[in-house]
C-alpha cells in the first residue's frame, strides 16, 4: 500500500480481481504453451558457420566480432525464404492438447517486425512470403478446435519500421513519425481483434523505449478503447505505464492489467508476493531462447522434471505455467521439446486435477516433500523429494479448519493409510500425520498423494 494515493490521469484501468467467466477460466489453466515462430526461426542461433550467442529471437539485433558481414539486410530479406512446408497448426494444436495445455500464446509479430498474419498495414508480412497462407489464422482455428484457448503475442518495438524510434521524439519530424507508428499499432491491434474474434487475450511486448513511455496518453486512451469494445478480452500488466512512466504497477501500486506479467523466466519466491494478484510465469527449455535454437550443446536443458517442478510451484502459488516452444523455419518442433511435449503429457494425463482449477493450500504450511495445490476439500501433494523411511509427515495447524482424512496415489490409485503422529509436545502448535507410501513404488517422476480432508468438528 502506498504512503499516499496521488492524482493520477493515467493511471490503472482495470478493477482488481475480475470475477467473469473469461478471467475465471484463466485462473484455472495450469498450463499453457507460448509459441516463438518468425523469421528468426531461419538461422536458429547461426549463420553460414557464426554463432549467436543472445537469445534467439533477438538474432536480427546482432553485434561484436561474430557478426557476418551485412547481417540486418540479410535478415530483412529473410522473408523471402519463409516457407514452412512441414508446417500443419493441426498437428500442434494436438501436440499441446496432449500435453496438457489449457491455452497458447502465439508470436502475431515479434521485435523485428515480421507480421504472421496477412496484414493490410504493413507489406513485411507472410503474404509476401512463399509460403503465403495466413499462419495466424491457422494457429487460433486449430488451436480453437481443440479446445485450447488463443491469446496472441504483439511486440510494438519494431527494429526496422522508419517511423518506430527507440528514444522520445523530440522534433516535429520524429513526432510526426512517431504519431504514424502509434496509429499503425493500433490499426493492427484491431485488425488482430477483428480477424480472429475467437482470440481471449493480447500479450503485449517490447514496450519498456522511451518513445513508447512517453506516449502515456495515446496508449492510456488506447487501452481504453481496447477494452470497451473487448470487455472480456484479457491483458496482462505489460502494455502501457502512467504519466510518471511506471511500468506493471502504477504510481499508486495499481496493477495495470489483469495480471501480473513480470513473471518472465523467474517466479515468485513465496504466495505471499503476488498480493493475491494474478499471474503467470512463461519460460524456456533452453536458459534463454524462445525462438528456434538449432544447437541444444553446451547449454543446460530444463528436464521433465525440472518443468513439472516449475509448474507445480507456480499452481500451488495460483499462477498459470507457461511453457515456450521454438519451431525450425518448417515448422516442425525441435525433437527436444517433442520429448518434452511427450513426457510432461504422459505426466499430466495421470495427474492433471493437481494442476487445473486449484488453489493456493493456504491452510498448510509449506512443505519441504514439494508442493500442494487444492480444490475444495481436495489437498494434492505432489512430491519431489522423497524420505527415507517413506513416510510423509503432514504438519497441520491446530487451528486449521479441515485436517487429512484419506489419500490415494494418482499414479495407480491405491489407498494410503493415514495415522495421527503423537510426536507433539508441551505447547505444540502443530498436529503431525503420516502416510505411508508403498515400499514397491517405483517412478522417476514426481507423483501426486491426493487427499480427502474432513471439516474439524
Ligand atoms: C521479451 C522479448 O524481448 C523476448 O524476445 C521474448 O519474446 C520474451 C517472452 O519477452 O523479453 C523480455 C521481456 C520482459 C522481461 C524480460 C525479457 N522482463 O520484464 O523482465
Amino acid at each position: 500500500k502506498p504512503e499516499k494515493i496521488i492524482d493520477l490521469k493515467y493511471g490503472s484501468l482495470v478493477k482488481a480481481y475480475r470475477s467473469d467467466a473469461a478471467m475465471e477460466a484463466f485462473r484455472s489453466y495450469g498450463l499453457g504453451q507460448f509459441i516463438h515462430w518468425g523469421l528468426y526461426a531461419i538461422p536458429g542461433n547461426e549463420w553460414e558457420g557464426h554463432i549467436y550467442t543472445g537469445a534467439s529471437e533477438w538474432i536480427r539485433s546482432w553485434g561484436g566480432p561474430s557478426k557476418p558481414e551485412g547481417w540486418a539486410t540479410i535478415y530483412d530479406n529473410l522473408y523471402k525464404k519463409f516457407d514452412p512446408t512441414d508446417f500443419d497448426a493441426k498437428r500442434w494444436a494436438k501436440q499441446a492438447k496432449k500435453m496438457g495445455a489449457k491455452y497458447v500464446i502465439f508470436t502475431t509479430k515479434h521485435h523485428d517486425g515480421f507480421a504472421l498474419w496477412p496484414t493490410k498495414f504493413s507489406d513485411y508480412n507472410v503474404s509476401k512470403t512463399p509460403y503465403k497462407k495466413d499462419i495466424v489464422k491457422e494457429i487460433v482455428d486449430a488451436y480453437t478446435a481443440e479446445g485450447i484457448d488463443v491469446f496472441l503475442y504483439f511486440s510494438v518495438m519494431e527494429w526496422n519500421n522508419a517511423n518506430y524510434m527507440g528514444s522520445k521524439p523530440k522534433t516535429d519530424d520524429e513526432r510526426q513519425k512517431f504519431g504514424r507508428f502509434l496509429e499503425y499499432t493500433r490499426n493492427q491491434i484491431f485488425e488482430l481483434l477483428n480477424n480472429y474474434p475467437q482470440v481471449r487475450g493480447l500479450w503485449f511486448d517490447g514496450t519498456w523505449d522511451e518513445s513508447w513511455v512517453s506516449s502515456y496518453d495515446y496508449t492510456y486512451n488506447l487501452e481504453k478503447e481496447i477494452r470497451d469494445k473487448y470487455p472480456r478480452l484479457i491483458m496482462g500488466s505489460r502494455f502501457r505505464n502512467d504519466e510518471f512512466g511506471k511500468r506493471h504497477f502504477d504510481s499508486n501500486e495499481q496493477l495495470m492489467g489483469d495480471y501480473e506479467q513480470v513473471w518472465e523466466r523467474k517466479l515468485p519466491k513465496h504466495v505471499g508476493w503476488l498480493g493475491g494478484n494474478d499471474w503467470e510465469s512463461v519460460m524456456t527449455i533452453t536458459p534463454g531462447d524462445w525462438g528456434y535454437t538449432k544447437n541444444w550443446n553446451n547449454m543446460y536443458i530444463k528436464t521433465s522434471n525440472d518443468i513439472i517442478g516449475l509448474m507445480m510451484k507456480s499452481v500451488s502459488m495460483n499462477g498459470n505455467f507457461v511453457l515456450n516452444f521454438g519451431p525450425d523455419a518448417l515448422g516442425n518442433m525441435h525433437p527436444g521439446e517433442d520429448k518434452i511435449a511427450r513426457e510432461l503429457g504422459e505426466w499430466m494425463e495421470v495427474n492433471r486435477e493437481a494442476v487445473y482449477g486449484v488453489r493456493n493450500a493456504s491452510e498448510f504450511p509449506d512443505t519441504d516433500y514439494g508442493y500442494y495445490t487444492q480444490k475444495g476439500n481436495t489437498l494434492y501433494l505432489t512430491v519431489f523429494n522423497r524420505p527415507i523411511d517413506d513416510l510423509i509427515r503432514l504438519v497441520v495447524s491446530k487451528d486449521a479448519k479441515t485436517v487429512p482424512a484419506t489419500a490415494k496415489l494418482l499414479i495407480d490409485g491405491r489407498i494410503l493409510d493415514i495415522r495421527r503422529a503423537d510426536i507433539g509436545f508441551d505447547g505444540d502448535k502443530d498436529n503431525y500425520f503420516d502416510i505411508k507410501l508403498p515400499e514397491n513404488l517405483k517412478t522417476n517422476r514426481p507423483f501426486v498423494v491426493k487427499i480427502n480432508l474432513d471439516a474439524v468438528k
